[in-house]
């Protein structure tokens, strides 16, 4: 077919066009992904949440988790617009080694990665940021802290979890909207400083 001149119509046109970013949030058990997912979709999220059975205790360690009664098996899912032309798709995905077939599926197509770490739990976020660096996603790291656990400063953070200088790190409470989205954002930019 041979090409024809552009008009002010194909113009319109792609500015329209919007771009759609696959976005993971990861992290160990119980670190808040459904719930951050669940604060930042726009659209009623994707769960698969199963009730916990005392059975289970020894392969997902409730340590810290007190009054948590389900967890996810599957995945989350949750769309948010952030602009005319970019929408996010975030899927949650679990972080146990269980679910590394999941991984698979899940990383293929995907931008990049929130990793949320617990502070207190630093040494359960190291399997998690080794499968991202594995498939080669870009990653933001986002702190969330626990009720009654004292902050640490990000410098420490970033030497515990051995980081790049030029990873992101945000601290954040995925039950609040304001902070989970600042979290996001700091991936988003990342992300097109990248590919700039
Ligand atoms: N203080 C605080 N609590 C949080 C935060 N995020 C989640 N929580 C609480 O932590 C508990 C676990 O959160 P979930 O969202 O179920 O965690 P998850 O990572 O999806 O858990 P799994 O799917 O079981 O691995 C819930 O009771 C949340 O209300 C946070 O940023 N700060
Ligand atoms: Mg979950």
């Amino acid at each position: 077919m041979g090409s024809r001149p552009v008009s002010d119509d194909d113009v319109y046109l792609n500015e329209a066009v919007q771009i759609a970013a696959k976005i993971l949030v990861v992290g160990h058990f119980a670190v808040g992904k459904t719930t951050f997912i669940g604060t930042m979709s726009e659209i009623p999220p994707l769960r698969t949440e199963e009730r916990m059975t005392q059975a289970g205790a020894h392969v997902d360690d409730l340590m810290g988790t007190r009054g948590k009664t389900t967890t996810t098996v599957a995945m989350d899912f949750g769309r948010l617009t952030l602009s005319e032309r970019l929408v996010l798709y975030l899927f949650g995905t679990p972080g146990q080694e269980r679910f590394v077939q999941v991984w698979e599926d899940m990383t293929r197509g995907a931008l990049g990665a929130l990793i949320l770490v617990d502070p207190e739990r630093i040494k359960e976020s190291f399997p998690v940021i080794d499968l991202v660096e594995h498939y080669g996603l870009p990653y933001a790291i986002s702190v969330n802290h626990f009720d009654g656990t004292p902050a640490r400063p990000d410098a420490e953070l970033r030497e515990a979890l051995d980081l790049l200088p030029e990873t992101p790190i945000v601290t954040c409470d995925a039950r609040d909207e304001k902070s989970s989205a600042n979290a996001l954002m700091a991936l988003v930019r990342y992300l097109q400083e990248r590919t700039r």
